[in-house]
């Protein structure tokens, strides 16, 4: 009896270890995740989810979305902004109240641009709008994933705080298929704001393993759980060897 318990301990103790090690954070650092979900009043209909791992002041995004409009380019940033809310902007923020936002207007709530999520080069808010580097959303979808970026300690403490927002712009009001209109940019005069207002938004929150049962409610939540039934396959997979199997065999034995 001492026996078993003490074996299962161990294997229990082995489960935990393979969970953080799922995850490319190491040890020392930490991870966030977010739902991204369609800016009101973007016309968007997307979604899709972003993991960023902070290994000091090194982080490493993975990031997939659906919904954009295909095969333009999509820039893509973390935000933060001590004195911004840490969240996505709602249709209140649309100061000027032509029923979009724009980059500008979500900054209240997402703060300035801290890392452009460039696919080669530069990741620095200097390259927020190096269209050439981003990805251009073939089908509509989006799929990112870069390591070894490096930040200040101060926006990897943010990052790891939850504070941080993850925005991917570029939207098409007009549904002709491409970035126009006569509205400029509120980032560059020469693009139209199509090209850049937001699309797809999420809050980078820390997820802490099996932790999802504490329901922080409301959609947050709801898309929250998304990200953890993944997370609970994985971990099922992976006992799938070990107790799980064992259990089952016992059981058919009897
Ligand atoms: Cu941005």
């Amino acid at each position: 009896m001492r026996k078993q318990s003490k074996f299962v301990g161990a294997t229990f103790g082995a489960i935990t270890l393979l969970a953080l090690g799922a995850g490319p954070a190491l040890a020392s650092g930490s991870s966030v995740n977010a739902n991204l979900k369609p800016i009101p009043g973007s016309g968007v209909e997307g979604s899709g989810t972003a993991m960023v791992s902070v290994s000091g002041t090194t982080i490493t995004v993975t990031m997939a979305a659906t919904g954009l409009l295909a095969g333009q380019p999509h820039a893509a940033h973390i935000h933060f902004g001590a004195d911004a809310r840490h969240e996505c902007p709602v249709i209140g923020d649309d100061t000027n109240k032509d029923g979009h936002l724009n980059t500008s207007e979500g900054a209240p709530a997402y703060g300035p641009i801290v890392v452009s999520l460039t696919k080669s080069g530069d990741t620095s808010p200097a390259s927020a709008l190096a269209v050439k580097r981003f990805d251009t959303a073939p089908g509509g979808k989006l799929t990112y994933e870069r390591g070894s970026i490096k930040v200040s300690s101060a926006v990897a403490a943010a990052i790891s705080a939850g504070k941080a927002v993850v925005v991917i712009h570029g939207v098409d009001y007009n549904k002709d298929g491409k970035y126009s209109g006569t509205v400029k940019s509120d980032l560059a005069p020469t693009l139209p704001t199509e090209a850049t207002d937001p699309a797809l938004c999420g809050a980078l929150l820390a997820a802490p393993v099996g932790g999802m049962a504490t329901g922080d409610g409301g959609a947050a939540g709801g898309v929250n759980s998304g990200l953890l039934i993944i997370g609970g396959g994985a971990l099922v997979a992976a006992a799938g060897t070990g107790v799980i199997a064992g259990r089952r065999s016992r059981t058919a034995v009897r």
